[in-house]
């Protein structure tokens, strides 16, 4: 997709660290043309407890990283692919060291060695798992956190400290409740990135939605509703234009469903049904109650922690109305039921789809913040190539404009808003995405490409078009016509 760009950022970094005056300047701009070709990092971000680390875990599909309390969730943690397991420390003075860590029944417990999260600059989790490949994913302590310390660090990581690089190339929110802070939070995020103004790179998640509809068998259904809502508000689609429900926690047990976990949930189904209803009443009842014996009240807590009250209830109705039979039949139906599958499309489609041109954002982002806090004569050269790569570009018009356009900055008819945020990406990036038609031959492609274009063309040419329409026409037309010279190339 984005090669021109992404080389011809490649060569503005490979330029500067050449020229750059110090060692320690050259490194770290080596370091930044590194992310060119690394995995996109996206960090999972949100106020404390609001079930980042479990949705973590779900989308690794592994338990990894530690939820509620410890020392480590005050860390900000990487989790990366490696060929090995393996833990880094990176202190905020010195360079990394390895530490031991060990895994016993839950997350990974990684020995600190003595030293305060305070002290971390952030920590890093290689693990050899397909689903990291292409994709670290940044677990944050959150903001608000109990220290203030840990909140900055969280908030550095995300979004850059002045004169530091962020760390992030996207980001997903998690929502809880619209709290001030939550705002505020975005609102750094979006204001240090390249094309100023633009929310593509950051996708909110309605986050523990099960606990919405009081546990309800039809909570997602609940919290669909609300985060259709929180999507409308337009102080949220200002900084993130989509908000999905997800329940991370069932997510994550039906991605790790043990078969004893099963047999003990279908025991609870099996019983008669008025004391399956009294018994999963209440989360205290389940955990609780004297009956049944078997699963017992450990089990029943076990279970309550790895499904929650809206998980064991599902499942039992899943078990006992016979609509599954075996733990892998409800592993399946819980993941459909977590919301995790619309979450990770969203993902891909936002994301993983545009990653080169996310990194390549990012790398901008950091090599203006690292061009700026120099002295150094030729940086003022330097930034006036970036403004211009900047500017020159397509990929990142697309980009902008998209974020324009969901945000509502742009006023125009709904149905002309959406078709342009088709064209640009907004819902996929391949021909068929952008054109708003079902996937074909690329000659019927090709042909109504042409037609797009044609159309476009005439709205500009329109007496009545305004400027800002005739600047999006421009655009329209552009990104059409790199798609007939591209994908949808004649032969
Ligand atoms: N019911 C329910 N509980 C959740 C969910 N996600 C997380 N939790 C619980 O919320 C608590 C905090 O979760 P954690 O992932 O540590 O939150 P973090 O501080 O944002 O990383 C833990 O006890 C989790 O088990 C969810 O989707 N549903
Ligand atoms: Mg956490």
């Amino acid at each position: 997709m984005s090669t021109s760009l992404v080389d011809r950022v490649g060569a503005v970094v490979d330029r500067a660290a050449e020229r750059a005056p110090s060692a320690e300047l050259s490194q770290e701009l080596r370091a930044l043309r590194a992310r060119l070709d690394g995995p996109l990092r996206l960090a999972i971000a949100g106020r404390v407890k609001a079930g980042k680390s479990t949705l973590l875990n779900a989308l690794v599909g592994e338990n990894l990283a530690p939820t509620d309390a410890g020392e480590c969730t005050r860390v900000v943690t990487w989790y990366s692919y490696g060929t090995a397991p393996r833990v880094l420390l990176h202190p905020l003075d010195g360079p990394p060291v390895d530490r031991p860590f060990r895994r016993d029944e839950g997350s990974l417990i990684i020995d600190l060695g003595g030293r305060q999260p305070e002290q971390i600059d952030h920590l890093e989790v290689r693990w050899p798992t397909r689903r990291l490949q292409g994709l670290t994913l940044v677990d944050t302590p959150g903001i608000a956190s109990i220290s203030t310390e840990v909140s900055a660090r969280t908030h550095q990581a995300l979004t850059g400290d002045v004169g530091q690089v962020a760390v992030a190339d996207a980001v997903l929110y998690l929502l809880r409740h619209a709290h001030a802070s939550d705002m505020n939070f975005m609102e750094a995020f979006r204001d240090r990135q390249v094309t100023e103004g633009t929310p593509v790179n950051t996708v909110g998640a309605l986050s523990r939605a099960d606990e919405i509809g009081s546990c309800r068998l039809d909570s997602m259904t609940v919290a669909a509703r609300v985060a259709q809502r929180y999507a409308e508000d337009p102080r949220v689609r200002r900084l993130c234009p989509t908000v999905v429900p997800v329940n991370g926690l069932l997510g994550h047990a039906a991605a790790t469903l043990r078969e004893s976990e099963f047999a003990d949930l279908a025991a609870i189904a099996r019983a008669p049904k008025d004391e399956v209803a009294r018994l999963l009443l209440t989360a205290d009842r389940l955990g609780r109650s004297e009956i049944p014996e078997d699963p017992g009240p450990a089990q029943r807590e076990h279970l309550l922690d790895r499904f929650g009250l809206f998980g064991v209830r599902v499942a039992v109705q899943l078990i006992g109305s016979g609509q599954v039979t075996n733990a892998s039949e409800l592993a399946d139906a819980l993941r459909r039921r977590s919301g995790l599958q619309e979450l990770r499309s969203l993902l891909t489609v936002q994301f993983t789809e545009r990653s080169r041109l996310l990194r390549a954002q990012s790398v901008l982002a950091g090599l203006r913040t690292v061009l700026q806090g120099t002295d150094w004569p030729e940086a003022a050269d330097l930034l006036g190539e970036v403004e211009r790569l900047v500017s020159s570009s397509h990929e990142l018009e697309e980009l902008h404009l998209l974020g324009e356009l969901r945000t509502g900055a742009i006023d125009l008819p709904e149905a002309r808003a959406a078709a342009l945020e088709r064209l640009f990406g907004g819902h996929g990036t391949g021909p068929a995405a952008r054109l708003g038609v079902a996937d074909a031959p690329s000659t019927d492609l090709r042909q109504e490409a042409v037609a797009q274009l044609d159309s476009w063309h005439r709205v500009a040419r329109h007496p009545l078009t305004t400027r800002q329409l005739h600047v999006l026409c421009q655009s329209a037309v552009r990104s059409l016509e790199t798609m007939l010279d591209g994908d949808l190339a004649g032969p």
